[in-house]
């Protein structure tokens, strides 16, 4: 079997990767998300109900259906950061990093001496890197710090020129949330966006952003952001219900 594009080959090819949040916790729509023909899956341990072992999990049903797994921690959960790197998973989403020490902090617990922290131990990731992983493991390694709080966009210059730190993810639902202003926020929210891509671009850094529509998910992509992960397997399974159910009293009132 020939093993899944790494995020950093997926981000390499000419169209832009999509993936979508799955924190339902099950394996099995973890699958189907897999062969509905999703380019990445993200195992959601920040809003989702999977815990380690899920995520431990999660990330062989992903591989075994040749998808590229990513996760995103907890707020603040870098203590989780060793066991899901031992686990495999080696492209990270760290939410709500604010600043440059906040970052400085992810990369450290994601890379070995002498940038980082990270405890060596035999494990599935070295099993499968073979002898060179401590060596090679930070080739793919791939770290995005959630930008979503206008404290972040203030400093997104900042946390970009943290070394290790590949590029950024955009959460506009929690960045809306932080404009605290009655008025005028949407448009706040879109020059938020537009200095947070010019200075990732600035950096060469990998900018995506989450996208609630697929129509937006399209805009971003035209607009020159390198991925996007489209809404979560809670919403995606909640509209086709609803669709079905729409559909079926639609007929039921014409009956
Ligand atoms: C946000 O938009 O705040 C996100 O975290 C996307 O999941
Ligand atoms: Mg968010």
């Amino acid at each position: 079997m020939t093993p899944p594009l790494t995020f950093r080959q997926l981000l390499a090819r000419s169209t832009t990767p999509i993936g979508t949040f799955c924190g339902l916790g099950s394996i099995d729509v973890i699958e189907l998300v897999c062969h509905a023909g999703f380019d990445f899956v993200v195992v959601d341990l920040q809003h989702g109900a999977f815990d380690l072992d899920g995520a431990r999990h999660a990330i062989r049903a992903i591989e075994a259906a040749g998808v590229c797994p990513v996760v995103r921690l907890p707020a603040g959960g870098h203590t989780l950061i060793e066991p899901l790197l031992d686990a495999g998973y080696s492209a990270l989403i760290a939410p709500m990093i604010n600043t440059a020490a906040q970052a400085r902090a992810f990369v450290q617990a994601a890379s070995y001496p002498p940038r980082g922290l990270r405890s060596q131990s035999s494990c599935r990731a070295s099993l499968r890197g073979g002898a060179g992983y401590r060596k090679h493991v930070g080739d793919q390694l791939v770290l995005l710090a959630m930008i979503e709080h206008i404290d972040a966009v203030n400093q997104c210059g900042s946390i970009l020129g943290e070394q290790g730190i590949d590029g950024i993810l955009i959460g506009p639902t929690d960045l809306t949330s932080s404009i605290c202003e009655s008025s005028g926020a949407a448009e706040k929210r879109e020059q938020a966006i537009a200095h947070v891509k010019t200075t990732a671009q600035g950096h060469g850094s990998w900018m995506g952003i989450a996208a609630a529509t697929i129509e937006s998910a399209r805009h971003f992509a035209a607009d020159g952001f390198q991925f996007v992960v489209y809404s979560t397997d809670r919403r995606i399974l909640q509209d086709g219900l609803t669709r079905t159910i729409d559909a079926w009293q639609a007929g039921a009132a014409r009956g």
